[in-house]
């Protein structure tokens, strides 16, 4: 005879097997605190106006929701309805020429005192043409600190070490370098999702994926 646990949590913890922690997956972080009046996306580098975007304005750029998976190299994975904007519309803030030909985007995270800032340098066209976002809410709300808040970036084709939570800067440039913590992490992959098996923490089950790069089924 097979007995079960009785259920506990609320009925949307019981339907949604926990993901991994967050703070564990905050390296740098999170900020003890963010002070959105203070708060400044700095958008520098090539083909773009040297800019500080202030909260306000980064609220201009078109709203949508979108339901996508992301995936972390540690072989697990989960869906969110994330509310943001296309990284294309905010770099249209900044006045971005849209020539993409040898360009990386370089995030910087806000980090704390004690452990630094994480970096970690994509190429541009590719998360252009993947409609990367920028990400302020899940499920409507706010980001809770230790998922990136206020915002935080998602290539969602790429391992999710490479998208940066707590976003302060954005660079683009022509030199691709591997940032501190993947160096010290030793993920020495250019980030890419590879064809495997995870755990899809939404579903509370394992899935094997048949093709690289984001997973759109299941
Ligand atoms: N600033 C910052 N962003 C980061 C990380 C980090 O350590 N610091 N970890 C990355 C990794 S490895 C993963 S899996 C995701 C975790 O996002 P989550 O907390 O929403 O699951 O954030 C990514 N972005
Ligand atoms: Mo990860």
């Amino acid at each position: 005879m097979t007995r079960y646990a009785p259920a506990t949590g609320t009925p949307a913890q019981r339907t949604r097997p926990a993901k991994p922690s967050s703070l564990r997956y905050y390296q740098d972080g999170p900020p003890e605190h963010v002070d959105l009046a203070r708060w400044r996306l700095t958008v520098t580098g090539l083909g773009v106006e040297d800019t500080a975007l202030d909260w306000e304005r980064v609220q201009a750029a078109p709203r949508l929701t979108e339901n996508r998976r992301y995936v972390c190299v540690c072989n697990w994975s989960t869906r969110e309805n994330w509310g943001g904007f296309l990284l294309a519309d905010v770099l249209g803030l900044a006045g971005f020429d849209g020539a993409t030909e040898g360009r990386y985007l370089r995030q910087t995270s806000i980090g704390t005192p004690e452990k630094g800032v994480y970096t970690s340098t994509v190429p541009l066209g590719d998360a252009l043409e993947r409609r990367a976002l920028l990400i302020d809410r899940i499920d409507g709300a706010p980001l809770p600190l230790e998922r990136g808040y206020p915002l935080r970036l998602l290539d969602f084709g790429l391992y999710a070490y490479k998208s940066v939570k707590g976003l302060a800067r954005l660079e683009v440039t022509d030199v691709f370098e591997l940032g501190e913590w993947e160096m010290r992490a030793g993920y020495t992959l250019d980030g890419q999702i590879r064809p495997k098996r995870y755990r899809f923490c939404d579903l509370g089950r394992h899935h094997f994926v048949e093709r690289p790069g984001e997973v759109t089924e299941p």
